[in-house]
């Protein structure tokens, strides 16, 4: 029951609260309206059909279809998008890389509005702004106890995507066929469902077409740098990697106070932006006749201290692993090679001192740690704005996959 000064839980119409002006409003009632559907004032509880780009096989473009969203169960939340980055894992999935099942509605880096919550929801209610959770977060299980650990057990993690719900079930229907969810999130639709550990509520006042990037690339960059390799004041770095997620590694090094910043890759074009974001120095590999590890020990006078693979590739994690001091260098796996291909790696290197590791969405507690980011990033601690080289519409979806593909994005948002 909505009392006076509530918000308006938002509808499919884009529905807003409105005074009305007759002899019952006179007499301290309220009534209210909606400006874009007048006649529903909530959709809790009913299926919402709306559109959602949905892809139906492996390296075929998202159709934009209709799709049935149903309200969500005990312990679940139905969220109406505001907007959504396209990611280089959704593209995994189109190519084949990240096996999921299909037909699937993809997207796991967004941020919208509460429209309804389920039974027993109690961490978020209608018209708060929330970000989806592609790690989920249950706070109960021994992985989310441990202080250390991101990894909760609830998980519908790359080695075993379900595309269900905790409960083993779906909330999308199109043209009478049950469509999977993707990691829990799927936020390439007007609406989505999620479990209550899979969403955070976040500042009300944060800018949501920005602030969307915290649901994934930004925070795994930056998670890598703060968190995972926990880079310190002075220290050397070396940034293998100059796409989203990678200069979000340098917004992290940057912000740890971390005095060089050598910035990685083949493509020379990426170099201006990883300035820009705090890179000190820029080395393009082919412009060497030696081993890039080589060029990197040299420029610091025998081996960084940080070194971090945002690519994804065999070849780069040795450079990255070898680039650093063999005693205390830290090496942090953040790409995902496709096609489960393994990394030798010589034992002899790790004997000496050397530390490599690896995190998921940058070793962040997703719950407990995107509304602190939120709120740092409206204290100014870091910007997003250089991230974001693209806009578009849903319906334009593919073209924002092509811009990912070319190389010409860094992060394209689709907006609701
Ligand atoms: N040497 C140097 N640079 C290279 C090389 C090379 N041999 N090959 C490519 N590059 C450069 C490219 O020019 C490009 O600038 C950059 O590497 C890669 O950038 P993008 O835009 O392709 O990638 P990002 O930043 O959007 O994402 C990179 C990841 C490695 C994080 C991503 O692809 C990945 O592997 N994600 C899975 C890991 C993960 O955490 N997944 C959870 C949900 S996403
Ligand atoms: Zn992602
Ligand atoms: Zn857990």
């Amino acid at each position: 029951m909505q009392r006076k000064g509530d918000a308006c839980p938002p509808g499919p119409g884009d529905c807003r609260v409105e005074r009305g002006r007759g002899r019952r409003e006179a007499q301290g009632f309220i009534t209210l309206v909606c400006r874009g559907d007048r006649s529903t004032m909530s959709t809790a509880g009913k299926v919402i059909k709306c559109k959602a780009a949905v892809l139906w096989e492996t390296n075929k473009p998202f159709s934009i279809e209709e799709v049935e969203v149903a309200p969500p169960r005990a312990h679940e939340v139905r969220i109406k998008m505001v907007a959504t980055g396209i990611c280089r894992s959704d593209d995994h999935v189109v190519s084949g890389h990240i096996v999921s099942p299909f037909p699937v509605i993809l997207g796991h880096e967004a941020a919208g509005i509460v429209e309804s919550i389920g039974e027993g929801v109690t961490s978020v209610k209608p018209g708060d702004k929330v970000i989806p959770l592609f790690i989920a977060q249950c706070g109960k299980c021994r992985r989310c106890k441990h202080q250390e650990s991101n990894i909760c057990m609830k998980n519908d993690l790359p080695s075993k995507y379900q595309g269900k719900l905790q409960d083993g079930t779906t909330r999308f229907t199109c043209r009478g066929k049950s469509i999977h969810h993707f990691m829990g999130t799927s936020t390439f639709s007007q609406y989505t469902v999620v479990d209550e550990i899979s969403v955070a509520k976040i500042d009300a006042a944060s800018p949501l077409e920005k602030v969307c990037l915290i649901g994934c690339g930004f925070s795994t960059g930056y998670g890598s740098a703060v968190k995972v390799a926990k880079v310190t004041q002075g220290s050397t770095c070396a940034v293998f990697g100059l796409g989203g997620v990678g200069l979000s590694v340098i917004i992290g090094c940057k912000a740890a106070g971390a005095a060089r910043i050598i910035a990685v890759d083949i493509n020379k074009d990426k170099f201006a932006k990883a300035r820009e974001v705090g890179a000190t120095e820029c080395v393009n590999p082919q412009d060497y006749d030696k081993p890039i590890e080589e060029v990197l020990q040299e420029m610091s006078n025998g081996g960084v201290d940080f070194s971090f693979e945002v690519i994804g590739r065999l070849d780069t994690m040795a450079s990255a692993l070898l680039c650093c001091d063999k005693s205390f260098g830290v090496s942090v796996i953040v790409g995902v090679p496709p096609d489960s291909q393994i990394l030798p790696v010589d034992p002899m290197l790790l004997l000496t001192g050397r530390t490599l590791k690896g995190a998921i969405f940058g070793g962040f507690k997703s719950k407990d740690s995107v509304p602190k980011l939120v709120t740092d990033f409206m204290a100014k601690k870091f910007p997003l704005d250089p991230l974001i080289t693209n806009v578009l519409p849903l319906e334009k979806i593919n073209e924002g996959f092509d811009l990912l593909r070319s190389g010409k994005s860094i992060r394209t948002i689709l907006s609701f």
